[in-house]
């Protein structure tokens, strides 16, 4: 017999088992896009605690409306390991350029994600950051409906190791540690030029205050890196240079 109350038990109850679980992690993604998803996907994968912190309803961040709301993306040659990782489909278009289906992009890598044991939260706004000597030591979460409701309610706290600003364009945790340390500077996304943007955004992919490491468009927004549009390569690339970044750091 199907019971309402019995829906709100199981709901509430499994809810919060996950949200108890995330109170400390090894590490705290914020922001469920490409390179975010990557990163909790690979980290997973490798046997780390993973929470990601998403604020809005659906994960995938810029990837679902492709290119000007056309749902197709572009990925080139060297990224595709990770969309075979993935088992994401793609079509070739020429030598350099590989046609993806939006939808299954960002589909597919949040449920990659999950499926290796990422804690996937969504709804949930990360509005500041835990720093204890000198070092990153988890971030302040309250419900996005708080915010956009202007309500006038404290937020609450997780704990972790370390840090991935996966926050996109915003770069919210790297720009909160720079007010709020004045130990770290942020430069500026520039104007687009994708096949620059592509390999530097990798290339800067890095840890830029102790543990607290940047990944995908927020790599440009703190070194003042290029655009690129609808190519995105680069986003699962940096994604999985983190993991590895991380992974390395919480070695030691
Ligand atoms: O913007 P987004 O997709 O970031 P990304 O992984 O990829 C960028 C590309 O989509 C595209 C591009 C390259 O081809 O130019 O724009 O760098 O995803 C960032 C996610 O972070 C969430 C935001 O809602 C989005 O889904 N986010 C931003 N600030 C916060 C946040 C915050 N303070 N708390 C939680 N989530």
């Amino acid at each position: 017999m199907i019971e309402e109350t019995t829906i709100t038990r199981a709901i509430a109850g499994k809810y919060m088992e996950k949200l108890l679980k995330s109170v400390e992690s090894d590490v705290c993604i914020v922001g469920g896009g490409p390179s975010g998803l990557v990163a909790a996907y690979y980290l997973a994968k490798n046997g780390f605690d993973v929470s990601l912190f998403e604020k809005k309803l659906s994960l995938g961040g810029g990837i679902w409306g492709g290119g000007m709301m056309f749902n197709r993306v572009v990925v080139q040659g060297n990224a595709l390991e990770i969309l075979d990782d993935a088992g994401i489909e793609y079509e070739k278009y020429d030598d350099t350029h590989y046609v993806v289906d939006a939808i299954e992009l960002a589909s597919g890598l949040t449920y990659n994600a999950i499926k290796a044991g990422a804690a996937i939260f969504n709804l949930i706004n990360v509005e500041d950051v835990m720093i204890r000597d000198d070092r990153m030591a988890g971030l302040v979460i309250n419900w996005t409906a708080v915010e956009i409701s202007n309500l006038h309610i404290d937020p609450m706290t997780v704990a972790c190791k370390a840090v991935v600003d996966a926050t996109g364009h915003d770069a919210s945790v790297c720009n909160i540690v720079a007010r709020k340390t004045g130990k770290l500077s942020l430069a500026g996304e520039k104007y687009m030029w994708a096949e620059k943007a592509e390999e530097a955004v990798v290339e800067n992919t890095s840890e830029v205050y102790p543990g607290l490491f940047v990944t995908g468009m927020s790599v440009a927004a703190v070194y003042g890196l290029p655009r690129m549009g609808p190519i995105f390569g680069g986003m699962l690339l940096s994604g999985r240079k983190v993991a590895e970044l991380v992974k390395e750091k919480l070695r030691y």
